[in-house]
């Protein structure tokens, strides 16, 4: 808790072009939650460098997701946002929670089985440790709750293992972390492939949605999406292209599968498709331009990024100190 406010911590890299999967199925929710808890949103680009980067799209990327963080409408001046690589906190603690965690363990994410399939010249220790940064990033915090999508609740269960482990030993140190996973949106699929999720990393770009698309290639996306040949319009399993249409459209309007299917009564694909693609269009073009304003103004992105990761390094400081006590390190002489 801080003050009376449970606390919330998420994150998301900076590699690739942020698609609608993780609009609609991440950063959407953060905005309807923030409000309710006290906030840490982090641009983790220490996890990023787990799989090579070139440093300046790094740097450039990372800006622009923290720029994207304010423009989806998360306040600054309520919500702690913040370059993880900007806390020292985020490596110490990873580093003392390693010693508490299992190859075994590690060696079961799927995320890395997936990740060292795809990245298989640069298998590297970070990227078998991800999870250990990530459990780090979310206990410094305190946070009570992590919203995610489904993809990530392997790590969220690790985290709660490693946090569990570790009060066993030394007491009550950790809060142990809940995953709040969005009713809507939670797995936007590919529209190339409605089998695989939406991903920023996939290699065909008709597959996703990018939050920065204009107008036309989003209409021309939609407009591809592979469906089927059964020629109704239902919410169902059997059709998961259809399914998936429906769900972006129900993510960017608010209205509900059941809503929706009567809306489509009687229609063609073609008319959902085009419908689907102005339901995003008038979500993103909005965003889109705030995005354009805000990074015009550095000055004032400049005094957010600063004056929020001293926010973070003194709350985390508190966690981190605590930890560093309990398992045996000196105390620090006073400055
Ligand atoms: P990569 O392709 O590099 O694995 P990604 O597109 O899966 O990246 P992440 O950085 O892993 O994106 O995810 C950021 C956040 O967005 C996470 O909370 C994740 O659960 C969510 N997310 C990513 N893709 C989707 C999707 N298709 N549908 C819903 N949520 C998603
Ligand atoms: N692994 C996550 C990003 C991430 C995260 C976190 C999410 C890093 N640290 C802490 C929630 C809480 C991903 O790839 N989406």
């Amino acid at each position: 808790m801080i003050g009376d406010k449970k606390v919330l911590f998420s994150g998301m890299q900076a590699t690739g072009n942020l698609t609608l999967g993780n609009y609609l199925g991440a950063l959407k929710n953060w905005v309807s939650l923030s409000d309710e808890y006290e906030c840490f949103y982090s641009v983790v680009d220490m996890h990023s460098i787990t799989v090579r980067q070139d440093p300046a799209t790094l740097r450039a990327r990372a800006r622009a997701l923290l720029t994207l963080y304010i423009a989806a409408g998360l306040d600054p001046e309520k919500n702690c946002i913040y370059y993880q690589s900007h806390v020292s906190g985020h490596a110490e603690l990873a580093w003392i929670l390693n010693c508490f965690t299992y190859m075994g363990e590690l060696n079961r994410m799927t995320q890395f089985k997936d990740k060292s399939a795809k990245h298989a010249d640069n298998i590297n220790a970070g990227l078998f440790t991800y999870p250990v940064l990530m459990a780090a990033d979310i206990l410094l915090y305190q946070a009570d709750v992590v919203p995610v999508g489904i993809d990530q609740m392997q790590h969220l269960e690790l985290t709660r293992d490693i946090a569990q482990r570790f009060n066993a030993i030394y007491g009550d140190v950790f809060t142990i972390p809940e995953a709040y996973i969005g009713k809507v949106g939670a797995k936007i699929m590919s529209l190339q492939d409605p089998s695989k999720k939406m991903s920023k990393s996939d290699e065909n770009p008709n597959a996703s949605i990018y939050l920065m698309d204009d107008a036309d290639t989003i209409r021309r996306k939609c407009k591809r999406a592979v469906t089927d040949s059964e020629g109704v319009i239902l919410y169902r399993e059997e059709q998961p292209g259809i399914k998936n249409l429906l769900d972006i459209y129900c993510a960017c309007t608010g209205k509900t599968p059941e809503e929706a299917v009567k809306e489509f009564d009687g229609c063609g694909y073609g008319q959902l498709k085009e419908a689907v693609g102005e339901a995003v269009v008038s979500v993103l073009s909005p965003l889109q331009e705030r995005v354009k304003e805000l990074s015009k103004d550095k000055a004032y992105l400049d005094g957010v990024i600063r004056s929020n990761a001293e926010k973070a390094q003194y709350i985390s400081n508190k966690t981190l100190r605590k930890v560093q006590k309990k398992v045996g390190f000196p105390e620090r002489p006073r400055q």
